[in-house]
């Protein structure tokens, strides 16, 4: 596959000219441009053509010429395609550009940036994962043509190799056995977390809708008296900047919302028209998303209505069949509208959305809304009444029962005690098994 290392080489930025074609309508190159920038690109052209697919050039052959030209003109390092092209559609750009151009597309583009940012083993195995996924069809597809063909380096495309089909096939199963080993243990902690009496929220949504400012919000101070080596990822700071896919990993912080415990986890935005394959090499880390008790779904409200609408739509289809947690929308960057295009908005994305909140986590304003919403929407706590004997345990299960629950009474007479308390079910579950073991045992 085409890869290019994007970041500067010191000397002068890596440009590129960005193209994209539609079949109809009109065409918006803002998105790709903000993606070119994101992987370190400089864009320095831009062309657009509306027009139905040309097998051979995506483009027509007349307009990836002028590409070429543009590509030329400009001295631009790659060129940057917002269109899925197929090995031979890149290819036969390839062919019409300047030796050492670049052809690349959305899905490439997107790899790149996320090859940047990958810091932790998961990160880069997910992104090796990705890679191998796009480079899997493009190998067979030559193989089988150059079967066909009886002849290796079909069309130019290189030295047929069955073997590097087979290669690849052996590292995805490699890559997806150890994203497995990673993906269970997270599940494990996330498990413990709840056992340790967390309600575990999401933070979801679009790229730069601003996820990442309002986990700074929502997170308390420093206040993380958590065991380091357990919770490895909670004194990271989520950053924060306008670009795209500023944050790639997860981070999870604790979030003082009142009366639950509640760790918040930031993570990867979603972004539009991206392959199946791509969005399921990433997994492990939307399992964070998938697997928490409850998603705020964050969007991004100065946009125009049309454009929340198909990220919305982007953002449900990346959770649809997947998540099991409620969700919340959270209309984010109210500072930048004024209230009747508010309600305007609203009204008009209710189906959507409906019963959103809305807030600014910039200026910090209405956050105390959601805050009073996540506690409303956490699943129910439940009550439960334990009269336990008076055993050499019995204190320290009382602790526990402090620890990771709200106790509402608690009373001793000679020879046992009542305790009278609020918890998510799974720790009253856990708190009537201690009890058991604790002998006899009466529970109302
Ligand atoms: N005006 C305004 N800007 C905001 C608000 N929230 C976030 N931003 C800005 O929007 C941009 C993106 O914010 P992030 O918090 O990085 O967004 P994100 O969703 O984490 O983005 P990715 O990590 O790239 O997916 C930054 O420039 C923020 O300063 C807000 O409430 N109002
Ligand atoms: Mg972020």
């Amino acid at each position: 596959m085409q890869r290019t290392n994007a970041s500067a080489d010191g000397e002068h930025a890596t440009t590129a000219v960005v193209a994209k074609r539609v079949d109809h309508g009109s065409v918006d190159l803002s998105e790709i441009k903000d993606l070119a920038r994101a992987a370190g690109y400089d864009v320095v052209g831009e062309l657009t053509q509306i027009r139905t697919e040309d097998a051979a050039y995506a483009f027509g052959e007349g307009k990836a010429e002028e590409l070429a030209q543009l590509a030329v003109r400009t001295d631009a390092d790659a060129v940057i395609v917002d269109n899925r092209l197929g090995p031979y559609q890149t290819y036969n750009i390839g062919g019409k550009l300047p030796e050492g151009t670049e052809v690349i597309d959305r899905f490439t583009l997107i790899l790149d940036i996320f090859g940047q940012r990958a810091q932790t083993r998961k990160a880069q195995l997910q992104v090796e994962l990705a890679e191998l996924r796009y480079e899997l069809p493009r190998a067979e597809a030559k193989t089988s043509l150059a079967k066909r063909d009886e002849r290796p380096g079909f069309m130019g495309l290189g030295e047929y190799d069955e073997s590097r089909e087979r290669d690849i096939k052996n590292q995805i199963a490699d890559i997806k056995r150890e994203l497995d080993a990673i993906a269970e243990k997270e599940q494990d902690r996330r498990e413990q977390r709840r056992e340790s009496g967390f309600d575990l929220v999401a933070l979801a949504g679009y790229t730069n809708a601003g996820k990442s400012t309002l986990m700074r919000r929502l997170a308390a101070e420093l206040d993380i008296d958590e065991n380091e080596d357990r919770h490895p990822d909670l004194a990271t700071t989520a950053e924060s900047e306008d670009r795209l896919f500023t944050t790639l990993g997860t981070t999870t912080r604790r979030a003082d919302t009142g009366q639950r415990d509640v760790l918040l986890t930031d993570t990867v935005g979603f972004v539009s028209d991206l392959p199946h394959w791509l969005v399921e090499s990433f997994e492990s880390t939307l399992d964070s998303v998938y697997r928490a008790d409850l998603v705020l779904l964050v969007v991004d409200a100065s946009e125009s209505v049309a454009e929340m609408r198909e990220k919305l739509v982007t953002c449900h289809d990346t959770l649809y069949e997947r998540n099991e947690a409620p969700i919340v929308t959270v209309l984010n960057k109210v500072d930048r509208v004024d209230d009747d295009e508010l309600a305007e908005k609203r009204e008009a994305l209710s189906a959507l959305a409906p019963n959103p909140v809305t807030v600014s986590g910039l200026t910090g304003e209405r956050v105390d809304d959601l805050r009073d919403r996540i506690e409303q929407e956490l699943p129910d706590w439940e009550s439960e009444r334990l009269v336990l004997p008076m055993t050499d345990d019995t204190m320290s299960l009382v602790s526990w029962v402090y620890d990771h629950a709200n106790v509402e009474r608690e009373e001793y007479d000679d020879d046992q005690v009542l305790l009278e308390f609020e918890a998510r079910p799974s720790i009253i579950e856990r708190a009537r098994a201690r009890a058991g073991d604790l002998a006899t045992v009466e529970s109302v």
